[in-house]
């Protein structure tokens, strides 16, 4: 007779290939036994080690789902599965993680020339090589299609551009050798794809502050770009996507990694409330799981997390057999976003005053699930792009 598994309570697991157990696997135990011990002081220091890249990249995790150019290529749920475990130790390790594999090595690999890829993606897939993508501006965040960032024709540097503009909260950028910045061609208005080598731009024409103080996403660096007449190589700049489906397509695969993602930070928040709930005692010697309550907390949380994940694992099989639309995508991460970071707030009340203790870890993973929520577009424009695709009715505007 099957026992029900509280922490897979709709047997997610009998959905995955033998390859896809073994890289969830390999994952969760680097991230357990490697990541878990850090992630207290680099969130209070808002410090991010990028040897864990580079760990990373030991292990086969960077840029998993793109065949060839040292990468594993993996399926798209392989891919999510690495993100779940990334998350449940912390949302800004998959930060910094998502970024390098689906915001810079994504894109090179699929509108790169070969010499891009070649250049590029063998390092990146190493962490040996930092990426970051850079649309979102300090006037434009939901609509980066208004962006000012605009490349013309370096004045005095034949085969070059000369990029300028701002782009803000762009995780890693602080600390990345190859900034993904995407800006308008001045002579066409149309957005184009710029690979901006740090180690290659003159004194004074990038910068890349840090935004420090954040109050969450604590452990991965969040920075700004700015550019100011920066000359680069017309070979650095993709050949031919113009226009958002560029950045779009990108954000694809990110925002799905993101759907499993947080459900790996909500399990962490399930398995922490339930073991401080068996452990508490209040009212006669009783523990706080002892009370409905508290129990329909935990049972709330358990299904939007297993909802959660068979929606995901659907969505990446279609990913995989080219049948998934950009939609579907919105839907998976406005609701497994909105469900992990409601059911999170949820389960904090249930450790009393010693959630305000960074020890307890629940904390965290609330101030982390907010920005989740927020970036990559933020659940209510989701809720926009499905409800145009419902009705037809653009509502942007
Ligand atoms: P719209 O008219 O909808 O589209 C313009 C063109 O883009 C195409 N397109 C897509 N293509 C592929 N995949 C998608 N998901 C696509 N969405 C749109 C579309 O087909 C069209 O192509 P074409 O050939 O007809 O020109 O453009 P709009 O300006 O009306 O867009 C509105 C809206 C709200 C959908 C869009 O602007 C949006 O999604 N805003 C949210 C912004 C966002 O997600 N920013 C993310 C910044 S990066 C980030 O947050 C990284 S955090 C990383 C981390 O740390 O983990
Ligand atoms: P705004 O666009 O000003 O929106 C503010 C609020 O208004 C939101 O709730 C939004 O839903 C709502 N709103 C806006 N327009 C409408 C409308 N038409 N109808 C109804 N409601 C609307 N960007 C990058 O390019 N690269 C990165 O690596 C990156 N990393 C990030 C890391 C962190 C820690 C954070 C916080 C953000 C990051 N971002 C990054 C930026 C992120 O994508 C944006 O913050 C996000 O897209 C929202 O843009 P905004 O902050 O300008 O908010």
């Amino acid at each position: 007779n099957p026992a029900f598994q509280w922490e897979d309570p709709l047997g997610f697991k009998h959905l995955l290939t033998e390859e896809e157990l073994a890289i969830s696997e390999t994952a969760e135990r680097y991230c357990q036994e490697k990541m878990a011990p850090r992630v207290l002081e680099a969130y209070r220091d808002e410090h991010y080690d990028q040897r864990i890249l580079e760990e990373m990249g030991d292990l086969g995790l960077l840029g998993a789902t793109i065949q060839g150019y040292g990468c594993a290529g993996v399926s798209s749920v392989a891919g999510g599965l690495i993100t779940r475990a990334v998350e449940r130790v912390d949302s800004g390790y998959r930060s910094a993680m998502s970024v390098q594999s689906s915001l810079v090595m994504g894109p090179i690999y699929e509108f790169g020339t070969e010499e891009q890829k070649e250049k590029f993606l063998p390092e990146m897939a190493k962490g040996r090589l930092l990426g970051a993508f850079g649309l979102t501006e300090p006037n434009h965040g939901s609509d980066p299609g208004s962006m000012e960032s605009v490349a013309k024709p370096h004045p005095t540097k034949k085969g070059y551009y000369s990029l300028s503009g701002a782009k803000t909260w762009i995780t890693n950028s602080p600390i990345a050798d190859v900034l993904l910045v995407w800006a308008k061609l001045q002579e066409t208005g149309k957005i184009r794809g710029f690979l901006v080598e740090r180690k290659d731009c003159p004194p004074g024409t990038l910068e890349t502050p840090a935004i420090k103080n954040k109050n969450g996403l604590r452990a991965s660096i969040t920075g700004m770009i700015q550019l100011d007449n920066c000359p680069v190589p017309e070979a650095n700049m993709f050949p031919d996507v113009e226009g958002l489906k560029g950045p779009f397509s990108c954000l694809n695969s990110a925002r799905y990694g993101i759907s499993l993602g947080v459900m790996g930070a909500l399990e962490d928040c399930i398995a922490r409330a339930r073991t401080y709930a068996l452990e508490r005692k209040q009212f006669k010697g009783n523990p706080l799981a002892r009370y409905q309550l508290v129990q329909k907390k935990l049972a709330d949380a358990a299904t939007d997390v297993a909802y959660g994940t068979l929606a995901s694992i659907q969505v990446g099989r279609l990913k995989d057999e080219g049948k998934a639309t950009p939609e579907m995508i919105s839907m998976v991460k406005r609701q497994n976003c909105d469900a992990a970071l409601r059911n999170a707030r949820a389960l904090q009340e249930i450790f009393g005053g010693n959630a305000v203790s960074d020890e307890y870890h629940i904390g965290r993973h609330v101030a982390n699930l907010f920005v989740t929520q927020t970036y990559e577009g933020q659940s209510d424009i989701h809720s926009l792009i499905l409800g145009r695709a419902i009705t037809g009715i653009q509502a942007f505007v």
